[in-house]
């Protein structure tokens, strides 16, 4: 049973009719609210009352992360500052983070959408719920600590990092649910492993992983090693944080998008024309319930496609598979796209290594070089340097083999990778700037 079974299980041509309802009062609200969007809609000339049907969400203009960097800290905000009850920034990678300001009918918005990814989990009142996301301006430590204290859980706010104290905690409290990043999970597992303790032995039943990439190959680590199920969550600070869709128990495998506030699309990242059902492209989110600073059509960068298949959950909510990768990491190396997952897919086939790797992209004459940092198991490891290199050869003709380019193996003693707390780093990009 869903969490909002009203919402949740809504009739198609009712969820068709609430969204676009929701839809136009958004464009009104934006049209009046903020210059950025008056000034783009006027140049479309596109008023509110022109929005008809949902098939004209089309005719509305795209939003792009730069726009957020260029109205960089509150230029999008549809509402006065008083009005604002919370920021949250994500950090990205270069220059001014990304603001996301909330009122307070946002925030409530915004629990309901992280109570439902949990309850969809099976996290229920009497769960004792460990939050390991970071706790301040990241979203999914608040996001989440909203949603599952909406539900009624024990909530345990031990954020991100201390590892050990991490895991003392989870023995001691009995935790039986967790959230984090899918690597920091690896991590929690691999140093309770080191101080022989076992998570598998702990009450501890289910993990929901989100705020970055992951494989499904990642997904039976976690869950052989922890002796939990692990279920896939996916949201981005521009939509509010954590709670735009997520994998229910019944059956994962797709990410059900909380539809009655986030309208999405895939389009073609270079035509920009929109993709059908089942085919990948870039993953577009308009958001039709905030006010503080909703979004048109925001261009995620993420790339994935969408279904819409009866559920045995009973949700109706379109799927999302798992995003493989963004349209900014894919790197393009001698003219084959590639992105970190796919490795990471392929390196499971590979026994004689963990699951913790870097990508290191340089610059060969004009041609980009592609190097994997891997760390071996110890027994690899201590055979010495033949055993290594014959193992760095296995996995350059195994990635050869399937994705056709040529990757320089280097084999890394065990341990010898920096262990991720949040956001695990994959890539690491040495070309010239
Ligand atoms: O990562 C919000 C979040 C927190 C989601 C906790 C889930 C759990 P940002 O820091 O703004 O927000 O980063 C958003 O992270 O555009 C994706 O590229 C990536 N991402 C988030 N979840 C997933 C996922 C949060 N499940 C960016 N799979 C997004 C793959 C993910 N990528």
């Amino acid at each position: 049973m869903p969490w909002n079974k009203q919402f949740e299980c809504m009739s198609l041509s009712d969820l068709h009719k609430f969204q676009l309802s929701n839809l136009i009062d958004t464009v009104r609200w934006l049209y009046e609210r903020t210059p950025f969007y008056r000034k783009k809609l006027d140049e479309l000339n596109i008023n509110p009352e022109d929005i008809r049907s949902l098939e004209d969400i089309v005719r509305l203009p795209f939003t792009v992360k730069n726009d957020l960097r260029d109205n960089y800290p509150f230029g999008l905000c549809a509402v006065p500052l008083t009005e604002v009850v919370r920021v949250h920034a994500s950090s990205g990678t270069t220059g001014k983070p990304i603001t996301g300001p909330y009122t307070a009918e946002d925030l409530e918005q915004w629990t309901e959408c992280t109570a439902r990814v949990l309850w969809a989990a099976g996290v229920r009142e009497d769960d004792i719920f460990q939050n390991c996301f970071g706790h301040g301006l990241f979203t999914g430590g608040l996001g989440f600590h909203q949603g599952a204290s909406r539900i009624g859980c024990a909530v345990v706010p031990t954020s991100s990092g201390m590892t050990e104290r991490q895991i003392m905690l989870m023995k001691d409290f009995g935790a039986t649910a967790f959230c984090g990043t899918p690597s920091y999970a690896l991590t929690i597992a691999e140093r309770a492993e080191e101080m022989n303790m076992s998570v598998k032995d702990m009450p501890l039943r289910v993990g929901l992983f989100g705020g970055e990439p992951w494989s499904l190959a990642m997904r039976t680590e976690i869950e052989e090693r922890m002796g939990i199920r692990a279920l896939n969550n996916y949201g981005l600070t521009e939509m509010a944080g954590p709670g735009v869709s997520f994998e229910c128990s019944e059956a994962p495998g797709g990410l059900h998008i909380n539809e009655d506030h986030y309208i999405a699309e895939i389009i073609d990242p270079v035509t920009l024309e929109p993709v059908p059902y089942g085919k990948k492209g870039e993953l577009v989110f308009t958001s039709i319930r905030r006010r503080a600073m909703p979004l048109l059509r925001y261009r995620t960068k993420d790339i994935t496609s969408l279904t819409r298949e009866e559920c045995p959950c009973g949700r109706t909510f379109v799927k999302m598979d798992r995003i493989i990768g963004r349209t900014d990491d894919m790197l393009i190396i001698n003219g084959v796209n590639v992105f970190p997952s796919q490795i990471e897919s392929l390196l499971v086939d590979i026994e004689e290594v963990e699951l913790q790797y870097v990508l290191v992209v340089g610059k060969r004459k004009h041609l980009d070089s592609l190097k994997l940092r891997v760390e071996a198991k110890k027994e690899v490891y201590d055979a010495g340097a033949g055993r290594v290199a014959e193992v760095e050869r296995k996995i350059d003709n195994h990635i050869k083999g399937l994705l056709g380019i040529h990757v320089g193996v280097e084999l890394t003693a065990p341990k010898a990778l920096t262990r991720s707390e949040g956001k695990a780093v994959r890539v690491i990009d040495e070309r010239p700037k």
